[in-house]
């Protein structure tokens, strides 16, 4: 048979770069990045390399399963699709009918496809939808918001023509999203400037022409400096500064105690080479892009640490600028018509969240609300009882902090459904699994890029499904139909296509050629004059009102907080073959790296009487686990450092049982840590200890 080509969407992490896959008589033999698009052009990180492989894989749930035994016991019944709609669908109206359909809490991964889940939720009478971002990027996100009125993805990184790019707590080349990879890559080939700033040397660092260690969890006391000099300095915009920033001189005034040289004894940087650096940044201006964070559920103080960012992108004029922080143009920035929303099929529920966004905490983006809260309300039943959890293609056993404190709150549910296409500490702990198609055996709904140039795109089905797996759409559809959302019950995926695309002037034929439908001819940059900032002054500002009411100071001073003497901040991240905790499992990505270690530096390990590679007892509030320590001069020594997603412990992963170790489980009490002004988790703020394991 001939070798047939399909334009798809990679579903190997969040990102979801677009893709080109090449199949054969229903086999995948080759996946590449979508040649059309700029930027890919065939390029595709070892994790969408290694997508055969999941769907090849026979260690993922094949069918819909009933729990038989106690939760998490492991006893399951497998079921017909029938069977398992039809029962998930009368737990869900169980708990409906005795508490409302308030009572059902609904989290998904975030992302393009979203809208599906959103229209579930909505139609069901809950305003609880929720997502995994209290665990990654809410607090840049409530950052963006506080100053410019827009959320973080309101601007866009313009990688590819910046002339120097800072990365604070991003490391870009480990942690992937393809086009930014290629685009600083094709930027440092055009002499563009690369500074790091982390608390260990990551290939990020590796490549940087300046690389700061910091001490962990200081970076807002750096950044305040770096305030201080410019505007000390006179290295600002000043031209941008008048036209947009409101507030300055109050910045200026706060400011003013925070000295290079205050910042050396709390960083560990020596004031002249932070001088030299904002100096060197001035003369790249407004083309320099700081970079505001991505996963930054780290600290208590995280929001203001990315607020402080998008305030030196302000004051270098790179907010809006080529080269810095452009605006993303939506459909109809560019004259165009944005997709139909599947969520307007219903009406806007009338109850306010669970978890307190958008009354309790009025400043926070109502959206997605705080996931930790909605658990909060679970425990509680304040401010109504939520007695049903919908996991969806999301593991908070893995991604939340203290598993053991969450499974003790979803105890009180009547009823926890777990829909993914791999096993997880969450699906296992469920009381119904429903197994999703993997990407490349599915179909998703139509979703919408914005950029600078804007695009809809579309992830087509590349072979069958192997097991008895369903897509999306046909699980939510299934489940819409038993419960009487027949606006929501499509038979066919053309059918969600065609609601979506109804007045852009787009067909689903449109897709056949290249995989994606540019709504612009090229990118579009804003003019200077016209930014859109969509705060009260239409300027931004340092003074959040919305904040400030809720007594959260803006300008809020810097606190210190460091380890105890014989402890260790816990610190962690990501590598470039794995993706969060769940391909760790996958035989090719397995084969690269089968296991996590204890970075720790040098002098304080051998201090304890650890050997590199020797095995460590590592502890917490009673927590502990074991781990082989890796020690290297290149980590601050206050801190220990894991990668993330290790340490499973389901036997029906063969090959991730029992490797390495899980931080999340040594965060005793996270679930009540959060940035308060942010709303995100503050999952370094935990200390632990680390001894020798006796032989
Ligand atoms: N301790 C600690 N906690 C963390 C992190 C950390 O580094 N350390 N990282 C945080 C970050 S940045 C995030 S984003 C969250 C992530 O937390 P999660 O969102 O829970 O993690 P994922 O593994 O991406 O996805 C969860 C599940 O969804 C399933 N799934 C189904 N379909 C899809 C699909 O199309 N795409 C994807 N990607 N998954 C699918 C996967 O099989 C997996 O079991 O965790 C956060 N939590
Ligand atoms: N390969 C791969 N790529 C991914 C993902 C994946 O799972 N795997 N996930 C995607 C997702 S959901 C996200 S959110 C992004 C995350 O993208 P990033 O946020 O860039 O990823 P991380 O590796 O979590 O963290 C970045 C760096 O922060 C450093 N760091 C820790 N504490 C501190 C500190 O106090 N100060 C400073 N300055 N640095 C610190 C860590 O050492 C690490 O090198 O990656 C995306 N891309
Ligand atoms: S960054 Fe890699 S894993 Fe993530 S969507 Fe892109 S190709 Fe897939
Ligand atoms: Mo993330």
């Amino acid at each position: 048979m001939a070798i047939e080509n399909v334009y798809s969407v990679c579903g190997m992490c969040t990102v979801r770069c677009p893709i080109q896959v090449a199949t054969e008589n229903d086999r995948i033999r080759f996946i590449q990045g979508n040649p059309h698009i700029k930027g890919i052009a065939g390029s595709l990180c070892g994790r969408g390399a290694a997508g055969k492989a999941l769907i090849e894989d026979p260690e993922r749930p094949q069918g819909p399963m009933i729990r038989k035994g106690a939760r998490g016991e492991g006893k399951w019944q497998a079921v017909s699709w029938d069977e398992a709609l039809d029962h998930t669908a009368e737990k869900l109206q169980k708990v409906i009918d005795a508490h409302g359909g308030r009572s059902i809490l609904f989290s998904d991964r975030g992302g393009p496809f979203r809208d599906l889940h959103r229209a579930f939720v909505r139609g069901l009478g809950s305003p609880n939808w929720s997502n995994h971002d209290a665990s990654c990027a809410r607090n840049v996100h409530h950052a963006a918001l506080s100053l410019f009125g827009f959320g973080r993805k309101g601007v866009v990184y313009d990688l590819k023509n910046a002339r120097h790019v800072v990365l604070q707590t991003r490391n870009m080349f480990e942690a992937i999203n393809v086009k930014e990879v290629n685009d600083l890559m094709n930027a440092l080939d055009q002499g563009c400037r690369l500074t790091v700033i982390d608390i260990r040397a990551t290939v990020s660092a590796t490549k940087a022409h300046r690389f700061f260690m910091l001490r962990p969890g200081t970076d807002y006391a750096f950044n305040l400096a770096v305030i201080h000099v410019l505007l000390n300095h006179g290295l600002y915009d000043k031209g941008f500064a008048n036209r947009w920033i409101k507030d300055l001189e109050r910045l200026h005034a706060f400011v003013k105690p925070y000295t290079p040289e205050w910042a050396q004894t709390e960083t560990g940087v020596p004031a002249a080479e932070l001088v030299r650096f904002v100096r060197e940044l001035a003369t790249a201006k407004p083309a320099v892009l700081w970079h505001p964070g991505w996963m930054t559920a780290r600290y208590r103080d995280s929001f203001y640490m990315s607020r402080s960012i998008y305030i030196i992108n302000a004051l270098l004029g790179s907010i809006g600028a080529k080269g810095g922080l452009p605006r993303a143009n939506t459909p109809a920035d560019v004259g165009g018509k944005g997709l139909q929303a599947l969520v307007n099929l219903f009406p806007p529920p009338e109850e306010k969240r669970a978890d307190g966004v958008g009354w309790r905490h009025p400043q926070f983006d109502q959206g997605p609300g705080l996931l930790h809260l909605g658990f909060d309300a679970i425990q509680s039943e304040d401010p109504y009882p939520v007695k049903a959890y919908v996991a969806y293609r999301h593991d908070p056993l893995m991604g939340f902090p203290d598993p053991e404190a969450l499974k003790k709150i979803w105890d009180k549910l009547d009823f926890l459904l777990s829909v993914t296409f791999s096993w997880s500490d969450t699906a296992w702990y469920s009381d119904v699994v429903l197994p999703l198609s993997p990407y490349l055996e599915r179909e998703s709904i139509i979703a919408c890029k914005n950029g600078l140039t804007p695009y809809f795109f579309l992830r087509r089905r590349a072979v069958k499904p192997r097991y008895d797996t369903r897509a999306d759409w046909e699980i939510i559809s299934g489940l819409s139909k038993r419960m009487g959302l027949d606006a929501l019950a499509f038979d066919a995926i053309e059918d969600i296509w065609d609601y979506q695309l109804q007045d852009t002037g787009v067909t689903s034929e449109d897709f056949d050629a290249r995989g994606f439908v540019p709504l612009a001819g090229g990118p579009r940059y804003r003019s200077p004059d016209n930014l859109g900032f969509k705060t009260a002054s239409g300027k931004i500002e340092m003074i959040a009102p919305a904040w400030e009411d809720q007594g959260l100071p803006s300008l809020k001073p810097y606190e210190s907080d460091h380890p105890p003497q014989g402890q260790f901040r816990i610190t962690f991240g990501r590598c470039g073959v794995h993706t969060q905790g769940h391909t760790v499992n996958n035989p090719l990505l397995f084969e690269q790296v089968s296991e996590n270690t204890l970075w720790m530096h040098r002098a304080a390990a051998e201090s304890l009487g650890l050997a590199d590679g020797d095995m460590a007892e590592v502890a917490a509030n009673g927590a502990s686990g074991m781990i082989a320590v890796k020690l290297t001069d290149m980590i601050h020594p206050e801190a220990v450092f894991l990668l993330h997603g290790f340490g499973h412990t389901l036997p029906v992963e063969s090959r991730a049982f029992g490797k390495g170790l899980a931080e999340q489980r040594l965060m005793c009490g996270g679930l009540q840590k959060w940035d308060r002004a942010g709303g995100a988790l503050a999952m370094q703020d935990h200390y632990v200890t680390v001894r020798k394991a006796a032989a």
